[in-house]
């Protein structure tokens, strides 16, 4: 009776365990934690853990309330949805009451696990609705027209406007909301302190169609009685120097949008007693100029402490002298709304590693790091000394500092001292730099611990992956990419940090895009950049070169491999984080391009040989920057066009549009016909007409000649899915032969080297995938680390031990993250972790185990994470002698099909025990040398002698 008892009680204790079912947290809307938003049907989304293994939500409720009380009481005035069956757990629209602005809604989940048993609410989180409608605005554009001061002989750089105003605000502020965005650069603060902690805010847009404002929840910062606001602005993208137009002798090299900097913002109280005051920027702000001279994006800053004017920011500063504020017209047609990716933010502070002191009071310090950002300088001196601040990636080997790269961005930052006998610290605020080496010219006393710090900047992208190795080259290869990665998001993903270019090339973002998504949470990044690139479309169709797309050039517009970035990236998204509203908000646009490539092609679904001569450069970039004869561009735009087909058709059906489907479909089967037909042999060797192609005059490296038979060629066929069955398997065969010809070295460019590694590696030559992937000699991903480097440089030859920095004054970024891409075959083949199903719902571990006898050159240890909008997963082998483990976790509510590497007999331990017996796992079947086993939510550890 009482053993009977025991165990009923036990039993029941193990129900009671069980019962705390699945438990939510990381709760975000439109993927940001507590944001404000003005979708007005923002998406929710949650992360499950459970204590047991297998698993997986059955259904979930949702409750929306408009107080944190209200949600306690389960009153769900906003919404309830209900329990609604299902494993969704992201991209869930909000589907209640309509939401106005300002309003502030609180919310919770729970989730029914598999047993169907009710888990516990989340935590409360929240959202903020933004201002809505535009006509909500009261505050107008004002600024202070400065221009004129600015006239220098190659650097326009007028000085940067001060605003201010005092206000008063009665007792009992209940709360507050500043609202505020710019044309150019501002920064706003409330009593001198600043409002948030974002950087180069508000971020840059096409401003004619649209500018972005940021919000700040400013209830703390404001006082009974007189209250000062301040700001300073500067002038950015809307008004400063743009990419490398100065360089190439464009007629405007500078205020692409308008010349002056202008601020719209708007400062919301509610009291206690339910009343509203609203202040907005009008014709009674106050202007001035101060210490901060000159400020510009490319140039950098001049800032003259000794103008400072002590209190501008502070209430009761006496702005008697200063002159009204101007106010400026709107565009009628230019939105305003929320800014929607993740702010730019100050992301690390980094120590120098050391100095050299090149003698009188010129020293240059090695930040240890190339990245993109700013430092902070701490100095002592008296009032006028000047200290001088330049940056460089790396230094010539007789320790001078290299700015040859940066072409026509000055880059230089002034300081001028006041002169406090306590010392004074300053940093720029509306630049960056990219650099590794600051050299400072103007030191009295040699340099102490705090001279330097350097501020690391970049959109705030969640990580969300690791990857780690017993290999040293190979760690820092990651960190190297991961590093680019961070320089280059900063607002919009751009080509590299330092020159005077820094803007959204579109090649670059495409060819990259799917390796960001391993190492940086960047949904929301691409939701800003591809509202950009939409806005950057021609009327043609086309997208372009760069977006957003000021006329940095005449002859800039479009080229194959480039403008695919508009189908690319948000079929990227789409896949990493299963966001179909991408998808659809884009539709139209994305439509008319392919009617735009439709109609190019002339009705043939081919572009042949010169198709693409009327655009500059010739054919457009094709390869850039590959080795040895050059793959035709028109064959490689018909590769893109048949791949943007196949994107299109699976976005199409995840969307419902099967008319749409349908004829995507139709057109890759087409074009993939074409294709074969003339440009791929009997014997499956690619070729083209190369007479066509003339002496290749006009073409990027034409006087190479041109070949069908390409490293690129076949790399590209067989990622795109170009060629299937027999002849891919020739074309596996091609590329490794050509590889072998060329001592195996790689010679492809950026559109040749990403699908490089996985083509050879889905052909079945994974260990050569290896071989070049673990190289070390010259061109290769290994050279670059071996030569020091701590980013991914533009080209593989940017420095050569014989040749040094050969195109230093012409194009040579060290921080360039398209040849990062190799980042995609790291996650997806070495580490094999790959996606089945949007948001990895499903996904394959498919680990390709690195070649033996390769000594401490070989990986025997491998380890990658990655939080994905299902939760992390991990992918971890280690062999050593003739045992292999391979250690997985399936995130809950995930099915994994985990494929472990075994001879023909060899036999599986799973957690400790035989995989044919295991009640945890289920080994489903056998492919190539894999077994295969599936596996629900869980931590899995599996050991084959081999
Ligand atoms: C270079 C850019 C970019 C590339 C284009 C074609 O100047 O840096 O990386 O996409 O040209």
């Amino acid at each position: 009776m009482k053993t009977n008892m025991l165990s009923a009680m036990l039993a029941l204790g193990a129900a009671w365990a069980q019962a705390k079912g699945l438990v939510p947290g990381y709760l975000r809307c439109e993927y940001k934690e507590s944001p404000v938003t003005d979708v007005v049907r923002p998406r929710l989304s949650w992360e499950l853990t459970a204590s047991e293994n297998n698993q997986l939500q059955t259904a979930y409720q949702i409750i929306v309330a408009s107080s944190v009380e209200k949600l306690t009481e389960n009153a769900a005035d906003f919404w309830n949805s209900g329990k609604r069956p299902g494993r969704a757990t992201a991209q869930i629209e909000y589907g209640g009451k309509p939401l106005s602005s300002r309003t502030v809604c609180y919310w919770k989940v729970r989730s029914w696990d598999r047993n169907g048993v009710a888990g516990e609410w989340s935590k409360p989180s929240q959202w903020e609705m933004g201002l809505l409608d535009k006509p909500e605005w009261k505050a107008q554009w004002i600024g202070l027209d400065l221009d004129h001061l600015g006239k220098g002989k190659v650097y326009h750089l007028p000085p940067a406007p001060y605003l201010r105003k005092d206000i008063i605000l009665r007792t009992g502020i209940k709360k507050a909301r500043l609202y505020a965005t710019a044309l150019g650069l501002y920064e706003f603060s409330i009593n001198g302190k600043k409002a948030g902690d974002a950087f180069l805010t508000p971020g840059w847009t096409d401003y004619d169609k649209r500018a972005y404002y940021q919000v700040y929840d400013v209830t703390g910062d404001l006082k009974a009685g007189k209250n000062a606001l301040a700001s300073q602005l500067s002038y950015g993208w809307y008004a400063g120097y743009l990419g490398y137009s100065l360089l190439v002798g464009n007629p405007v090299v500078r205020a692409f949008y308008g010349n002056v900097p202008v601020l719209k913002a708007q400062l919301e109280v509610e009291y206690a007693d339910g009343k509203k005051e609203t202040f907005v920027t009008d014709q009674t702000w106050k202007a001035s100029q101060g210490a901060l001279l000159e400020s510009d994006l490319l140039n950098g800053e001049t800032y003259d402490a000794r103008l400072e004017q002590a209190g501008w920011n502070l209430a009761g500063f006496d702005d008697a002298k200063w002159t009204n504020a101007q106010v400026f017209p709107d565009k009628a047609e230019r939105k305003i709304q929320v800014y929607p990716g993740p702010p730019v933010k100050i992301t690390q502070i980094l120590k120098p590693v050391g100095h050299k002191n090149r003698g009188n009071g010129t020293y240059i310090f090695d930040m240890g790091q190339n990245y993109a950002g700013i430092v902070r300088l701490h100095v002592k001196g008296r009032a006028g000394d000047t200290i001088r601040l330049r940056f460089g990636e790396k230094l010539y080997p007789d320790g001078r500092l290299m700015t040859e790269n940066l072409r026509m961005a000055r880059a230089t930052d002034t300081y001028i001292l006041k002169g406090d006998p306590a010392g004074e610290s300053w940093e720029p605020r509306f630049t960056f730099h990219g650099f590794q080496y600051v050299e400072v010219k103007g030191l009295n006393n040699a340099p102490v611990q705090q001279t330097l710090t350097g501020l690391v900047i970049g959109s705030d992208t969640p990580k969300v992956g690791t990857f780690e190795t017993d290999n040293a080259m190979v760690n820092q290869l990651y960190s190297n990419i991961d590093w680019t990665q961070r320089a280059n998001y900063i607002d919009i993903p751009t080509d590299c940090p330092q020159r005077d270019e820094r803007i959204g090339w579109t090649g670059d973002a495409q060819v990259y895009v799917k390796s960001a998504t391993f190492n940086r949470d960047v949904a929301s990044f691409f939701t800003k950049w591809i509202v950009d690139l939409n806005d950057g479309q021609y009327e043609s169709g086309a997208y372009p070169l760069y977006a957003p797309r000021p006329n940095l050039r005449k002859t800039d517009t479009f080229s194959p491999g480039w403008m695919e970035a508009g189908i690319i990236c948000p079929y990227q998204i789409y896949r990493s984080y299963g966001d179909t509203r991408m998808i659809r908000d884009g539709w139209a646009h994305m439509v008319h391009f392919m009617d735009f490539l439709d109609a190019r092609s002339k009705g043939t679904y081919l572009f042949k040989e010169n198709a693409f001569a009327d655009i500059d450069p010739k054919g457009g970039f094709g390869d850039w920057l590959s080795f040895g004869r050059k793959t035709p561009p028109d064959m490689l735009a018909s590769f893109y066009y048949a791949y943007c087909a196949d994107l299109m058709a699976e976005m199409a059906a995840a969307i419902g549009n099967m008319r749409d489907q349908q004829r995507f479909a139709e057109v890759g089967r087409k074009v993939r016909a074409a294709i074969r037909n003339h440009y791929v042999g009997q014997d499956g060797r690619f070729k083209c007409d190369s007479q066509a192609y003339g002496n290749g005059a006009g073409y990027v490296d034409g006087s190479l000649g041109f070949t069908g038979h390409t490293q690129t060629a076949y790399a590209n066929a067989i990622y795109m899915g170009i060629v299937n069955g027999e002849d891919r398997r020739k074309a596996g065969v091609y590329l490794t032969a050509l590889l072998k010809d060329n001592g195996n070295k790689l010679a492809t460019g950026f559109l040749g080297a990403k699908p490089l590694l996985p083509a050879l590696s889905a052909t079945g030559h994974s260990d050569l995938a290896y071989r070049l992937f673990l190289s070390k000699e010259f061109p290769s991903w290994g050279f670059e680390v071996e030569n020091g480097s701590t980013t991914i440089w533009e080209r593989w030859d940017s420095y050569t031990k014989e040749d040094g920095f050969k195109y230093n004054a012409a194009m040579n970024s060290f921080s360039h993250y398209a040849f990062g891409a190799v980042c995609e075959w790291m996650f997806g083949n070495a580490a094999g972790i790959v996606m089945t199903k949007p948001g990895f719902e499903t996904f394959d571990i498919r680990p390709e185990i690195a070649p033996d006898g390769l000594g401490s050159n070989g990986i025997n240890h491998l380890k990658a994470s990655l939080r994905t909008i299902n939760g992390t997963i991990v992918s971890e082998w280690n062999k050593k002698d003739r045992k292999l483990t391979m250690k997985v976790s399936v995130p809950v509510n995930t099915l994994a099909h985990i494929y472990v590497p075994v001879g023909a007999d060899t036999q599986v331990l799973v957690n400790g025990e035989q995989l044919s017996s295991s009640a945890l796992v289920k080994a489903v079947g056998k492919e190539d040398s894999y077994r295969i086993v599936e596996a629900g939510s869980g931590n899995y550890e599996f050991t084959v002698s081999r």
